[in-house]
């Protein structure tokens, strides 16, 4: 049995990250290959608690800087060990929405803490594991501004200003460049359509070809 494929998904709010990952899921299931999807902060029974107290200060009080990332990385931790290791081990795949390039985003490049700092306690958190291919779906501001206008209800991230989401955009495209081997742009400001195609074309190229089982 061949070990399953850890694919993450990152980019600022409203980028299309949901969308694509249950477009992804569909496809990969007509290959005829098993798929989980995983959300972060969440996806275990304690990281949703932890995604509470991030988004919602369910605690009553908000998080400070440092508490938020350790916080992050508690979910983590909580979701590599008892969820997309065990998946992966199983020949499952394991579709993420979101995962380290988004503390390297927002708590690095949008809280200011220092990225090598944040790549130590990461690692620590994941015992390393790397994701296989990551999809960086971007859209510029306007973009997401008006996507999330469209929400009833807005978090406390997506409550932060635009100079905060400008520097989150800037910081993921900076990752980006940094590792082009693993980290794909993909334009998801384009129709949804188009973006699915892109996504999937990327994923037959790169692991269904050689193994012959896209059709
Ligand atoms: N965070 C997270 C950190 O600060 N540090 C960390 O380490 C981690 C892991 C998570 C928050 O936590 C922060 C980042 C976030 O602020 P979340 O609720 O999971 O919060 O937020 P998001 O991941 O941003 O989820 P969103 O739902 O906001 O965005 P998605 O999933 O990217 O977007 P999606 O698919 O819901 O689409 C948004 C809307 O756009 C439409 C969809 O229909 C939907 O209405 N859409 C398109 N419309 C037109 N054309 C397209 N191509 C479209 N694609 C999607």
């Amino acid at each position: 049995m061949s070990a399953g494929r850890f694919i993450t998904f990152e980019g600022p709010e409203g980028s299309g990250k949901s969308t694509h990952i249950q477009e992804l899921e569909s496809f990969l299931a007509q290959q005829g290959i098993r798929s989980i999807r995983t959300r972060e902060p969440g996806g275990t029974k304690l990281g949703e608690r932890i995604r509470e107290l991030l988004q919602h200060d369910a605690a009553g009080e908000s998080p400070v800087a440092r508490a938020e990332v350790m916080l992050f990385l508690a979910s983590r931790a909580q979701l590599v060990e008892n969820v997309i290791r065990p998946a992966l081990a199983e020949g499952v795949w394991v579709l993420a929405d979101r995962f380290d390039d988004s503390t390297f985003a927002y708590q690095g490049y949008g809280r200011g803490f220092p990225i090598q700092e944040l790549r130590l306690a990461d690692t620590f958190a994941t015992g390393g594991l790397v994701p296989d291919l990551t999809f960086l779906l971007d859209v510029p501001l306007s973009v997401m501004r008006e996507r999330l206008s469209e929400r009833d209800t807005q978090d406390r991230f997506e409550r932060e200003g635009m100079e905060f989401h400008r520097k989150i955009r800037d910081g993921f495209l900076q990752l980006a460049a940094e590792s082009p081997d693993r980290m794909v742009v993909v334009d998801s400001s384009r129709a949804r359509e188009v973006v699915r195609a892109e996504i999937e074309e990327v994923v037959r190229t790169r692991f269904l070809l050689q193994s012959g089982a896209a059709t």
